[in-house]
């Protein structure tokens, strides 16, 4: 790793503010002043204009005059660079030179201009072209079986291409069709489905309008969902209340100054979003909501013993909820002491922060990865859930339970049927609609889908976007195992990681992004993504390609199909990728409760919504109501305290899109210049005999008799609760072990990994 260390200094600054326009020009000084990127900016997330392609945040109907912010503009603009990766670059490195590159100088090489074929004597990518590309590809696939390939999605592809490599993928015969959520969220959709019967949250975005307290759980809005600060400035400004949990202080939860408000920005004072922020333990979550609920129980039960009313909502649980009686027993039995070491905090703390839920006429609770990323994440979701049942906060304006999404797509993929739970994918519709025999057996995870790559079952691996090899855990043996597949490709946009450990067989197939012009036979073609709202919305590219010889993603994906497949009249892959209008109509017929009369809705303002049925408290679980859970345990944590353990939480910066890496700066927490960074609090520090600056390293210590290490971390005080550790992710995926994941979902336990300092 990069050892250079940190120039690491204290940013006093808020979210928000001048440091937020610093931070693009910063990072994209040369390219921010091009007429076409300022036309792009001004027109994205505005209806009839171009959707972002960074996060899931909704878009209003009543956009800010720049509906964009700071690492949106990243996004757009790392797209929109000037800088191209052509075959020449690649008649100068070999893949094993570029091995030894930083993730930051691959992407950093522009963007992909055409289709690459790995040359095994040369160990270099050539120039191909598209034909020979989809033959060579269809040649292995069509010599395998089905069921050994996987077809993974990273979450940005739109509605129309997910929908067609969902069929490509059941044509084919598998459903082994893993997306970034699994990696993510999809501890939301299998818990909130399980509590509630909806695998997506209940909020819309009119509800923080309305809510009088805000319960926030392991989400960074500044970071990687920065217009979400906006609404909370606003309900904060309404008198609305922000309680927050998280290890770390994150700039954006605490202060925010509003960058489209010329006052603000000229005085900086803006908003103090938290009312009260928690620094619960790593995994304490389950904990701090035990206590929580203890609370709202115990003055529930001595408000009725005084003859006043109580506090829970009792008709709503007597109609709409099971279990509750075995779930207040739980809370009886939990004791206090145990809450308070679990989550590191004070009764006192708890019993204030319990009270704010109690005066609140409509809750909602927000959570990220800081909830989903645990080996007992789906009993954290569960937990939050019973807390919003006690006062009926599911299912009415102003309340509910909202999940704060990812890629700009991930949830919208799902929708449309890239699922490898087939039980969720209307396959007896896509069988007389396509007249085919679906594949009907359970298809891989993510998890399952690295598995079967170092178990050598699984052969095949297409990637549509995505850095799978460097998004996922075990780094070392997924990298030692993925070179020995038969056939692995890339649909991709840039150079990154995944791409330099071929098959057998390896293509490199580049296409355009979403802000570009998306020409077909038809005309110049739209697409839809659906928002963490459950809005789709209609963007529209108009960038001159990066390269002439780029194809859309949907053409690729239905070339590939055409490719592979037999032909069959119903499969109709060269007028799908003429009009994807087509495909809107097909994905309307699939899914007509959602998607009637898609093409005529998909540019109303602020998106059409396809509804939720927790929303309407209709509860689509096996029991036909909401659920409260009894947790099994009280830390999210899967590894128990030992002696020298720490617990490392794999952070992003505020630089940085996932495995892109943008720049070296976490500007929001004060870390600059470096990101072979071990963040440490200082009591721990002095305990462990370490200064500032020091060199070290970290081991794994999941006692599984794996030897997993990461060296050259420079020593950096941090604010962060005693036993736990902070350093990058996608850097310290070594360190996290494969089967350490969701019990419920296989979600990989990225913010609970159990390591032990070495020097
Ligand atoms: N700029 C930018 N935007 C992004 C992304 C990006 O990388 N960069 N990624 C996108 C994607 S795919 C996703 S999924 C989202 C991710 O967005 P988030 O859900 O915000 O994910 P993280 O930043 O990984 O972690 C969230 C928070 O969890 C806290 N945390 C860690 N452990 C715990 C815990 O045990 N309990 C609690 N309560 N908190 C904890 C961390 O301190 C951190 O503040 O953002 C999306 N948007
Ligand atoms: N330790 C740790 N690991 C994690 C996480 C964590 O918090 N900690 N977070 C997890 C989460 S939440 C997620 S979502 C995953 C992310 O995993 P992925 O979604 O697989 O990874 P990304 O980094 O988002 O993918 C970046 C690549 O996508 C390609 N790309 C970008 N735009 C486009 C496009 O428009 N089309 C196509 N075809 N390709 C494009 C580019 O080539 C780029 O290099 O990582 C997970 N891994
Ligand atoms: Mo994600």
């Amino acid at each position: 790793m990069d050892g250079s260390r940190p120039n690491t200094r204290h940013y006093d600054g808020p979210a928000g503010g001048w440091g937020s326009l610093k931070g693009i020009g910063h990072v994209f000084a040369r390219e921010l002043a091009t007429p076409a990127v300022i036309e792009t900016l001004v027109s994205q997330n505005k209806n009839k204009g171009f959707m972002c392609s960074s996060c899931a945040w909704g878009k209003p109907a009543h956009p800010h005059i720049f509906e964009f912010c700071e690492n949106g503009a990243k996004s757009t603009i790392w797209e929109l660079t000037r800088d191209r990766c052509t075959p020449e670059f690649f008649t100068k490195h070999t893949v094993t030179e570029l091995r030894t590159w930083q993730d930051y100088d691959l992407e950093m090489q522009g963007r992909l201009t055409e289709p690459l074929r790995y040359d095994t004597v040369t160990d270099k990518y050539v120039a191909c072209d598209w034909s020979e590309a989809f033959g060579g590809i269809a040649r292995e696939l069509k010599l395998l079986d089905p069921r050994s390939a996987i077809f993974y999605a990273s979450g940005k592809a739109s509605l129309e291409t997910s929908y067609i490599y969902s069929l490509f993928a059941r044509f084919y015969g598998h459903n082994n069709l893993p997306d970034s959520s699994n990696m993510c969220h999809e501890t939301t959709s299998v818990g909130l489905k399980a509590a509630i019967g909806s695998p997506v949250g209940t909020c819309v975005l009119e509800d923080f309008d309305h809510c009088d307290a805000i319960f926030y759980f392991g989400q960074n809005p500044g970071s990687n969902s920065p217009r979400f600060l906006h609404p909370l400035q606003n309900a904060v400004k309404r008198g609305c209340k922000i309680v927050t949990f998280n290890p770390v202080r994150e700039k954006g939860l605490e202060h925010f100054v509003n960058p489209q408000n010329p006052i603000e920005m000229l005085t900086g004072h803006g908003t103090a979003l938290s009312y009260m922020y928690l620094q619960v333990r790593p995994g304490g979550d389950i904990a701090a909501l035990m206590g929580l609920c203890k609370h709202v129980l115990a003055v529930d039960r001595q408000r009725l013993d005084s003859g006043k009313p109580g506090i829970l909502d009792r008709s709503f649980i007597a109609g709409h909820t099971r279990d509750f009686d075995a779930f207040a027993n739980a809370v009886t039995a939990a004791g206090w002491n145990e809450i308070e070491r679990v989550s590191g905090l004070h009764r006192a703390d708890l019993e204030k922060a319990a009270g704010v839920y109690i005066d609140a006429e409509r809750t909602i609770g927000v959570y990220g990865m800081g909830l989903t990323q645990h080996v007992h994440g789906s009993q954290s979701i569960g937990m939050l859930v019973n807390f919003l049942l006690l006062k009926g906060n599911i299912g009415r304006p102003g309340a509910g339970i909202s999940p704060v999404r990812g890629h700009s797509n991930v949830q919208g993929q799902r929708t449309v049927g890239i699922s490898e739970k087939p039980e969720l994918v209307p396959l007896d519709r896509l069988a007389a609609l396509f007249d085919f025999q679906p594949p009907r057996d359970t298809g891989r995870t993510t998890v399952d889908a690295c598995r079967g790559i170092i178990d050598g079952s699984v052969r095949a691996f297409l990637g549509l976007g995505g850095n799978f090899l460097r998004a996922v855990p075990e780094r070392e043996a997924m990298e030692a195992a993925w070179g020995k597949m038969a056939l692995t490709v890339s649909i991709a946009i840039k150079l990154n990681r995944t791409h330099l450990f071929p098959g057998r067989t390896a293509y490199l197939l580049p296409c355009l992004a979403r802000s570009e012009l998306d020409m077909q036979a038809s005309g110049p073609q739209n697409v839809t993504i659906e928002d963490s709202f459950s809005h789709i919305h209609g963007s529209v590219g108009k960038r001159t390609p990066a390269s002439p010889h780029l194809l859309s993603e949907l053409a690729i994906v239905a070339g590939l199909a055409k490719a592979t497949l037999p032909a069959h009249p119903k499969w109709r892959w060269e007028e799908w990728t003429a009009d994807y209008g087509v495909v809107r109509d097909l994905i309307a017929e699939t899914y007509p409760d959602q998607f009637h009369d898609f093409n005529a809705r998909m540019f109303e303002p602020g998106g059409f919504y396809r509804g939720n049925s927790a929303r309407d408290r209709v509860w689509k679980t096996q029991s036909g109501k909401a659920g409260f859970t009894c947790p099994t345990v009280l830390s999210a944590l899967g590894t128990g305290d030992a002696p020298g353990r720490f617990n490392l939480i794999t952070m992003r910066s505020n630089d940085q899109f996932n495995t892109t890496i943008y720049g070296f700066s976490d500007r929001l927490r004060g870390l600059d210049g470096s990101r072979a960074v071990l963040l440490i609090n200082p009591g721990d520090m002095a305990r462990q005999g370490l200064r500032e600056g020091d060199i070290a390293g970290l081991v794994s210590d999941a006692g599984d008799g794996v030897h997993r290490e990461i060296g050259g971390l420079s020593v950096t005080p941090f604010d962060l609760p005693d036993g736990c550790v902070g350093g990058y992710y996608p850097e310290m995926n070594s360190l996290i072990p494969l089967w350490l994941h969701d019990k419920a979902s296989k979600t990989p336990a990225s913010k609970g990994v159990p390591v032990r300092l070495a020097r």
